[in-house]
């Protein structure tokens, strides 16, 4: 079976560094695969993309070596293995907010007898190679998301279920769940102790903490502070930047 080269970089000690699609292309998901993140996460909770496109696009990541996450719409065993079977090494999954919805998380993710998911990985052993079943529960990613004040209560509860690789913090939905506005990062103490302290329970764990980042200034700030898996741009901020900057160099200042 195809390596999981997330693990690989994690055990030599490297941050993973990946960017995020909401686009519905197989263009631009090739195109950003070439761009060489580690991995590209395929985002079909938020942006426009549904079930087929999103094959398309795991396609598109195949022509490199970028490893093919998904973020499924919300903690739904049907969604997840859905996507698996399309060839996801991994899925994010949005707001798990105790112990029992990540224990439910990770069945979904696993074959017996450490989970529930179906059998039928139709397009996932094309990619991964014939013996996928037999190592896809120790190569697949497990990464339930830390993004509300609930979530918090419960980290060590959530880091701490068996099969959970990552935990990967959405700041935007954190900071509404504490009264913050959304955003990235921010000074606000309750915001940067969550932070910290998603961080410290992965540690105890053994699990890796991840985090959208929103940029490379944040990335590299959360790199220090001890993440892992890091979303260092988006497809669509990072085309209007570009585009934006280009005609700014040409046109008078208002
Ligand atoms: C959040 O910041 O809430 C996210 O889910 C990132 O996409
Ligand atoms: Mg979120």
């Amino acid at each position: 079976m195809r390596e999981n080269r997330l693990k690989e970089l994690w055990a030599e000690g490297h941050p993973a560094l990946g960017g995020w699609l909401g686009i519905p292309s197989s263009t631009s998901a090739e195109m950003m695969a070439h761009a060489g993140f580690d991995w590209l996460c395929v985002d079909m909770q938020h942006g426009a993309i549904e079930y087929q496109v999103a094959v398309t696009m795991l396609q598109a990541i195949s022509t490199t070596d970028t490893v093919p996450i998904v973020r499924v719409p919300w903690n739904e065993p049907g969604i997840i293995m859905k996507m698996l079977d399309a060839g996801a090494y991994g899925v994010i999954i949005p707001m798990v907010n105790s112990r029992a919805e990540a224990e439910a998380a990770v069945a979904a993710c696993r074959y017996a007898p450490d989970g529930i998911r179906s059998y039928g990985p139709a397009r996932a052993v094309l990619y991964a190679g014939p013996d996928y079943f037999s190592r896809a529960n120790e190569t697949v990613l497990c990464i339930p998301m830390i993004e509300t004040r609930e979530a918090l209560a419960n980290v060590d509860e959530i880091v701490g279920t068996p099969g959970v690789d990552v935990a990967f913090i959405g700041p935007s939905d954190l900071s509404v769940s504490l009264g913050l506005p959304p955003s990235t990062d921010q000074d606000a103490a309750e915001f940067v102790s969550a932070i910290t302290s998603v961080e410290a329970a992965c540690k105890r764990h053994g699990v890796v903490a991840g985090v959208f980042a929103g940029n490379a200034t944040v990335a590299g700030k959360r790199i220090e502070q001890g993440f892992r898996l890091l979303e260092v741009a988006d497809d669509g901020r990072t085309m209007v930047t570009g585009a934006a900057a280009a005609l700014a160099q040409l046109r008078e200042p208002a």
